[in-house]
């Protein structure tokens, strides 16, 4: 009975598990239209079961053209099969208690008396039946042990198989968002190209009076780091910004700034929609304002951070785009260069590019048990959950628990364990951006 129970128990295995790579791959596939083309799935046994263990079987795998209803189905069916699983534990469990009601039958002398017409030859043979009786009662409840460790394995590659699926839901999802943008943002630029009214607007003589960012302050001679107003978009109100006109050349519009920890970071989307804090001290200049700024030229960023030791490092992002709120104001970031590393791209799962922004009170992140921004005290493009976080909590010194403070995972030996689990927060930072073509 055992061998071929489990066979079949590794075969559900495996073809869950089948399930489960085939919609891992399918985000990436699900681009190419070219390969669409079907080729069955195969499944092959590749040798014998080893009794209690599982069975070698090689899976091949189509190119993809799963839908994800037909994958939802699946789950319904591991999911019979996992009842049928647990039927059958049940009835290895009431032969396990049968048997052993049999043991202590045998062990019984006065019923063996009663039944035994000749008690000296038979009690040799009560002993055998016992001892059999006792080495199937271990069989059986060394089989039981091992559909236990089987059924766990199920549920668990069932819980991966749930949580794939929502992946490549949002996966497609943040694509067709992107595909979108772009479209969004090409017709944008040839509407400010063409359009009677910008075209107006362009032609009036007042219009070097119009300062899009900081770099034209600089190109009329400005060169005090100060606050100014300026007007991105003709189309919306001007504001105020603070202008770093010393690093680098100049032309900065400085986006976000910590220093001493008198400006609070924990802060709603709505806080972090319109701004907050100290344009002189530590701010957010507010996640619309910074979408209008990036919106009107190409920007690229500039990220100086200062740690307690007075080290100093930057990174420098050749392209720097935030989309507006409806699109949760996502990040788009190019290639960096620098000396602090490249924390935004820090690797395939902890990549704030193209990622929404997610506040203690809003979750747009990729973590799927719970709000990064809330477990981090902060506003930020969150995937699940750091590398980067610039808007953490402000520690004067070195703190102990939830790493929840300014932190840039490629900064050197921030991520390192240290005595009595004391973590480091980061002194200073800064964000700001410049055109692309601007030069000082
Ligand atoms: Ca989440």
């Amino acid at each position: 009975m055992k061998p071929a129970s489990f066979c079949w128990l590794s075969s559900a295995v495996l073809a869950a598990y089948g399930v489960l790579v085939v919609a891992n791959n399918e985000t990436e596939e699900i681009k190419d239209e070219t390969a669409r083309e079907a080729c069955p799935l195969r499944l092959e046994s590749r040798g014998k079961c080893e009794e209690g263990g599982e069975c070698p079987y090689q899976v091949s795998l189509p190119p993809l053209t799963i839908q994800l209803p037909r994958q939802l189905g699946r789950i319904e069916e591991v999911f019979k099969e996992v009842q049928n699983l647990k039927e059958m534990v049940n009835s290895l469990k009431k032969s396990c208690q049968d048997c052993k009601l049999q043991a202590d039958d045998s062990r019984d002398p006065g019923r063996n008396g009663q039944l035994s017409p000749s008690p000296g030859s038979l009690g040799e043979a009560d002993d055998n039946r016992v001892r059999e009786l006792e080495s199937e009662v271990n069989k059986l409840s060394s089989d039981l042990k091992n559909a236990k460790e089987e059924i766990d394995l199920l549920q668990g590659r069932l819980e991966k198989l749930n949580l794939v699926n929502m992946n490549n839901i949002e996966n497609y999802v943040d694509s067709k968002v992107a595909n979108l943008t772009s479209v969004v943002n090409s017709l944008d630029g040839k509407c400010s190209s063409k359009c009677p009214i910008q075209e107006q607007i362009q032609s009036r003589p007042v219009q070097h009076l119009i300062y899009k960012d900081c770099s034209d302050y600089y190109t009329i001679g400005k060169r005090s780091s100060e606050i100014y107003r300026v007007t991105p978009d003709p189309k919306n109100s001007s504001f105020e910004v603070f202008c770093d006109m010393e690093t680098m050349g100049g032309g900065w519009t400085v986006l976000q700034a910590r220093l001493d920890g008198s400006t609070n970071f924990t802060r709603t989307w709505r806080d972090y929609k319109v701004g907050f804090g100290n344009l002189r001290r530590e701010f957010w200049l507010g996640n619309d304002k910074i979408h209008l700024l990036t919106k009107s030229k190409e920007m690229i960023l500039r990220i100086d951070l200062e740690d307690f030791n007075g080290v100093k490092l930057y990174a420098l992002y050749d392209q720097f785009y935030v989309a507006n709120e409806f699109l949760r104001y996502r990040l788009h970031i190019g290639n960096y260069n620098g000396t602090a590393g490249d924390a935004l791209h820090f690797s395939k799962h902890y990549n704030h590019d193209l990622k929404f922004f997610t506040t203690p009170d809003r979750d747009n992140d990729r973590y799927p048990s719970g709000n990064c921004g809330l477990y981090y005290s902060s506003g930020w493009w969150f995937d699940a959950c750091l590398s980067a976080n610039l808007n953490g909590k402000y520690y004067h010194q070195k703190y102990r628990g939830v790493r929840n403070g300014i932190f840039w995972g490629t900064w050197p030996g921030i991520s390192e364990a240290q005595p009595g689990g004391y973590k480091s927060s980061l002194k200073e930072a800064k964000m700001m951006i410049r055109p692309k073509h601007f030069k000082p």
